[in-house]
């Protein structure tokens, strides 16, 4: 058996557009009304993949789920007097942003030996909350081998899980035992706390976590207030390392403490306040980056290419890289148009630490794979998406054939 992480990337779905509906997502609010390019934005994801499959690492895909979402709009008596936001609801691309679709506990962190994944119910926003029905499918397809997965249904509503976005392993090699760390929000001032104390335990008891290997860990409502709806726009582990804002967590340095009694190989990189303010941080994203360990083993951060246009944030890089720290390497990716709805490399992907030969295959990227599916997008997606386009039912009908046209690709039929 040979562990490794795998980042299951969401592949950008054709309705991909700027609705404005999560509050508390600064990008999101301020882009509202903005034109979209799903095509650019699809193809701005698989080049992100390949970058990441050229440095070696394993590579995954989610697949958009369908939208316009039929028997959502159903459910909802939607007509024409219906709100906007919820006909733009069932056109939400939102499940690009795959560290949402679910939680995931390693086979070596769980008691039978098998990695666990809750699908996340994403309660909190009317738009996301659609998604788990469909993502539940798929991940029970890609992970249906039960000899080495776990997949479990949803959390029950109220208690808001928002997936990986909120948790974080650290251990001293992926395949290794980890010391998981949920992260919830209890206030976000003016803007909802997403994710549940209550998910998070509910969630660590399901994956059959020991209770010495876990921390449960308040997110600061001032980086919630500040646009942090997810812990993974302020923080972001990988390996030994945990990468974070020092204004991340309510109690700081009991964190940092907290972590290093339960793995005491864990070294934090704080980035200070005085350095790159938390709004800097909210708007460069410079924690939404995917931190990973290459076969070469050293590691590297994979940020948005807004972290480069930030002075702050890129002179507090160069430093990073000029000093003896364990980040070693820093790779800019163009992610914009997802960036622009709020979603950064780390938003895109969910890691789930497995030996590939168990996964079915249809969901693993090669480039050959990767090519086919840039074919499928270059001629299907959708160019642009203005706001007065969400409902027109010409348009939906391209989106349809544009999601089926890639599933026949991938010969994953029978999500359709
Ligand atoms: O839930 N944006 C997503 C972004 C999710 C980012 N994920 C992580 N941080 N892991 C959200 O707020 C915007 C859709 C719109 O407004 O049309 C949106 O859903």
């Amino acid at each position: 058996m040979s562990l490794m992480e795998i980042n299951f990337d969401g592949i950008v779905g054709p309705s991909h557009n700027y609705a404005g509906l999560s509050l508390g997502n600064l990008a999101a609010t301020r882009n509202a009304g903005a034109a979209s390019y799903p095509r650019a934005a699809a193809l701005q994801g698989i080049a992100k993949m390949r970058g990441n499959m050229e440095m070696g690492l394993e590579q995954g895909i989610l697949l958009p789920l369908p939208r316009p979402n039929e028997v959502w709009l159903e459910a909802l008596v939607a007509d024409e007097d219906t709100d906007p936001a919820i006909v733009a609801g069932a056109w939400s691309a939102s499940s690009m942003w795959t560290a949402n679709a679910a939680t995931v506990s390693p086979a070596p962190d769980t008691e039978d030996g098998k990695c666990h994944l809750t699908v996340a119910n994403l309660v909190s926003m009317p738009h996301r909350s659609q998604e788990w029905p469909d993502t539940l499918k798929q991940l029970q397809l890609a992970f249906a081998n039960s000899a080495h997965f776990a997949v479990h249904g949803p959390v029950p509503p109220t208690f808001g899980d928002e997936g990986a976005a909120n948790h974080m392993r650290l251990t001293s090699a992926h395949g290794d035992p980890g010391l998981e760390v949920f992260v919830y929000g209890r206030s976000g001032g003016r803007f909802p706390a997403r994710q549940h104390e209550q998910a998070s335990r509910i969630v660590a008891r399901k994956h059959g976590l020991d209770p010495d290997c876990v921390l449960f860990v308040e997110q600061n409502p001032d980086a919630i207030a500040a646009g942090a709806f997810h812990n993974d726009v302020v923080a972001v582990a990988n390996e030994s390392v945990l990468f974070t804002h020092e204004l991340a967590f309510t109690n700081r340095e009991g964190t940092y403490e907290a972590i290093r009694a339960k793995c005491p190989s864990a070294q934090v990189v704080e980035v200070p306040a005085a350095s790159v303010s938390l709004e800097e941080a909210i708007r460069s994203y410079l924690f939404n980056a995917q931190l990973v360990t290459p076969p070469s083993g050293e590691m590297r951060l994979v940020v948005p290419s807004e972290c480069r246009d930030s002075m702050p944030v890129w002179n507090w890089l160069q430093d990073m890289l000029a000093g003896n720290g364990p980040i070693r390497h820093v790779k800019v990716v163009d992610v914009r148009q997802s960036m622009a709805n709020g979603g950064g490399p780390a938003c895109l992907r969910l890691r789930v630490v497995a030996d590939p030969t168990t996964i079915d295959p249809r969901f693993l990227l090669n480039s050959s794979k990767a090519d086919a599916m840039e074919q499928v997008v270059t001629q299907y997606w959708p160019e642009q998406i203005d706001p007065g386009d969400i409902g027109d039912t010409t348009l939906a009908e391209s989106i349809r054939t544009a999601r089926s046209a890639m599933l026949s690709e991938l010969a994953l039929s029978e999500l359709a």
